[in-house]
């Protein structure tokens, strides 16, 4: 008899990549194989399916994050009496934490190791191959997931990987960790001939309007890229959308790059911009790119007509509003297609980790990290965002590629003040003032404020000027209408209000704007600014989102997550048609007028 595998994932809107590889791999050595996605923690259908199904192996892939309830998911289905196998970056980079709660532990690349369990060749424990980044991806198994959830096959976008690893060193992430524990930064590419054989297979049998490239950083070798550039073009002809880091686009070099996407028929980019703050994108993200070089490299990207998607993070250590405010400031200047933003979670194992422990702004083991991107800062920030120690720096005369605050510490000297100190030497730097818990509490909330409405700011005229007055409105007047009452007085004498509350009655079938439902009348400006933003307005009404009941988190949570899903759809990858957004036609926003100096400033 075949034998029986369940793999273990957590349900998310694109497919579970590493899985559909992995069941490639046992598919390829004879064994039958169920998906089991994981909704909300709810691990019911992995134990109903392991009483109905009997398999002989259960596979978890783990992400930091969901570790908790899967570990205790894992207990209950050895309990079942089912051998269990845990991989992906929780056993890569956690091992350890992984290793009581498995029979087998696969660290890092895990094809070869998979396989071997499969052929009942690994011994139990914890396995480490350093070549296992450098292997081969089998063909997916999509047919088996698509299956099981045919909304992931019913989907127009899929996604495949073309290349793994990256050269770059940014704290919040464990590319540095991967390359680190093995031996050094090296990039698998994947044969162009895969690739396209991937793809032709998916449109055999699922619809395709796009490919989502999820490589860290997509192109990165040119004569790859040459090739693919041609192949895919000719033989697949699909439009795909990928990431890369704003180096690329830098020189000649980077515009024959970005020439080259283009051709093969690349529809849009997303990269990071992460902060809008010299020192912390310097000092704290290890993001070396001056200012000229983001705005010039979204600059080249959207010149060439592909669409373009920012990525932000708020929230991270010595940052403050107005730091958070000058982030949004750059993106209004670049105007991408799409503005995403998190808060930033301090993971343990990476450097940002160090940093936030280090410095007392998080200390904590990672347990209290929720899976999503979007929740509300977990660390202690400090008064004056990064000025006191940019000072300190200064006068180390610290270049920023020395990362000069991995080797410091903060050491609390009574009340709000901390010392800072080498941590090699003990002397003493200089002082931080953390935020006291209310005005911490209150920079949390800004944070959560901005990051809701950020893919809508960063479209609006002056955009950090209307986010400062938002994040200052005090938590009891927090509402869509203050929301809604402030963007009117800001755009009054900025844009034509009155056409543009037309044209959006227009748009939502109505006679005039007087016969807007509430929550429109209290903001129109909103859907003014987004594509389709009359069709948008009535979705938002029809899922009940400005219910009565909702107070304004709950109204801005929704409307944020709809409004990214909305950008997803119609502008960034345009597999929905929408009209232009309003606030875009013809006569743009009317000129801007000069700033009051009180307005324009966002203490950058
Ligand atoms: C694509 C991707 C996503 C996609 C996920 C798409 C999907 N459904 O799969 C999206 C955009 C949704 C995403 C979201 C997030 N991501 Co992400 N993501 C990645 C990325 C770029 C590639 C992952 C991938 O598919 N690789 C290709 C496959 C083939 O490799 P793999 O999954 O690692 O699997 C290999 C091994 O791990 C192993 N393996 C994996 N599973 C299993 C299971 C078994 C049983 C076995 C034996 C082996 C095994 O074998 C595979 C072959 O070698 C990685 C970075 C990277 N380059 O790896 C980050 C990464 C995985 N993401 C990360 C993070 C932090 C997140 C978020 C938590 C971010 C956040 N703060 O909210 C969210 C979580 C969302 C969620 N799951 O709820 C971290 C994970 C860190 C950690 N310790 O868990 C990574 C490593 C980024 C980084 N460098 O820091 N992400
Ligand atoms: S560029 Fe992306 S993958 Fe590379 S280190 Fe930075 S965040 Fe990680």
């Amino acid at each position: 008899m075949r034998k029986r595998l369940i793999l273990v994932a957590r349900y998310y809107s694109i497919e579970p990549l590493g899985i559909l590889y992995l069941a490639g791999a046992a598919r390829d050595l004879g064994w039958d194989c169920k998906i089991v996605l994981v909704r909300e923690f709810d691990f019911e259908p992995v134990y109903d399916a392991i009483r109905s199904w009997q398999p002989d192996l259960v596979g978890f892939q783990i992400w930091t994050g969901y570790h908790i309830p899967a570990f205790a998911a894992c207990d209950r289905v050895r309990a079942m009496g089912v051998p269990v196998v845990i991989g992906g970056p929780h056993a890569t980079y956690f091992d350890k934490d992984c290793a009581t709660h498995a029979d087998w532990v696969v660290k890092g690349g895990g094809f070869g190791l998979f396989r071997k369990v499969l052929l009942g060749l690994l011994p139990a424990g914890m396995s480490f191959d350093i070549n296992g980044r450098e292997e081969a991806f089998p063909l997916p198994d999509r047919d088996t997931v698509y299956e099981a959830y045919p909304e992931l096959g019913a989907s127009p976008i899929k996604s495949i990987f073309g290349s793994v690893g990256c050269p770059f060193t940014c704290t919040y992430c464990y590319a540095p960790s991967f390359n680190e524990m093995h031996g050094g930064f090296k990039l698998t590419v994947r044969p162009v001939a895969d690739i396209v054989a991937e793809a032709k297979a998916i449109m055999k049998r699922w619809p395709l309007k796009m490919v989502y490239f999820q490589d860290d950083i997509f192109g990165y070798d040119r004569r790859w890229l040459e090739e693919f550039a041609q192949k895919w073009k000719d033989e697949v002809g699909v439009p795909f959308h990928c990431q890369i880091r704003l180096e690329l686009t830098r020189n000649d070099i980077g515009s024959k790059r970005l020439d080259l996407f283009a051709q093969a028929g690349c529809s849009g980019i997303t990269l990071a911009i992460e902060s809008g703050n010299a020192f912390l994108r310097d000092y704290v993200l290890f993001r070396h790119m001056p200012d000229e070089l983001i705005v010039e490299g979204c600059r080249k990207i959207l010149d060439r007509g592909m669409t373009l998607r920012t990525e932000q993070i708020l929230a991270v250590p010595f940052s403050d509003v107005f730091t958070d405010l000058a982030t949004l400031d750059l993106n209004n200047r670049i105007n991408p297609t799409m503005a995403w933003t998190s808060i930033l979670a301090p993971y343990a194992g990476t450097n940002m980790g160090k940093i936030a422990s280090n410095f007392g702004f998080y200390g904590g083991n990672n347990d209290d990290l929720s899976e999503t991107f979007f929740d509300r800062s977990i660390l202690r920030h400090v008064e004056g965002g990064p000025l006191d120690m940019a000072a300190i720096v200064q006068g180390m005369g610290a270049g920023a590629k020395e990362h000069p605050l991995l080797g410091l510490k903060a050491v609390a000297a009574g009340g709000q003040r901390a010392e800072i100190v080498a941590s090699e030497t003990g002397e003493t730097l200089g002082s931080i003032y953390y935020l006291d818990r209310e005005s911490n509490e209150k920079y949390c909330e800004q944070t959560v404020r901005l990051q809701r409405l950020f893919n809508w700011l960063s479209r609006v005229p002056d955009a950090a000027v209307l986010g400062r007055k938002l994040t200052e409105v005090p938590t009891s007047q927090w509402s869509w209408e203050e929301i809604g009452r402030l963007t009117t007085l800001h755009l009054k004498s900025r844009a034509p209000l009155d056409r543009w509350a037309e044209e959006l009655a227009l748009e939502m079938g109505l006679s005039s704007p007087a016969e807007f439902p509430a929550a429109i009348a209290a903001n129109p400006w909103y859907f003014c600014f987004l594509p389709a933003g009359g069709a948008f307005a009535k979705a938002v009404l029809e899922q009940g989102v400005f219910d009565p009941a909702s107070g304004a988190d709950r109204i801005l949570g929704r409307l944020g997550t709809m409004t990214r899903r909305h950008l997803f759809d119609v502008n960034l990858y345009k597999i929905v048609e929408g009209s232009e957004a309003i606030a875009g036609r013809s006569s743009r926003a009317l000129p801007v007028p000069s700033i009051s100096g009180a307005e324009a400033d966002t203490g950058t």
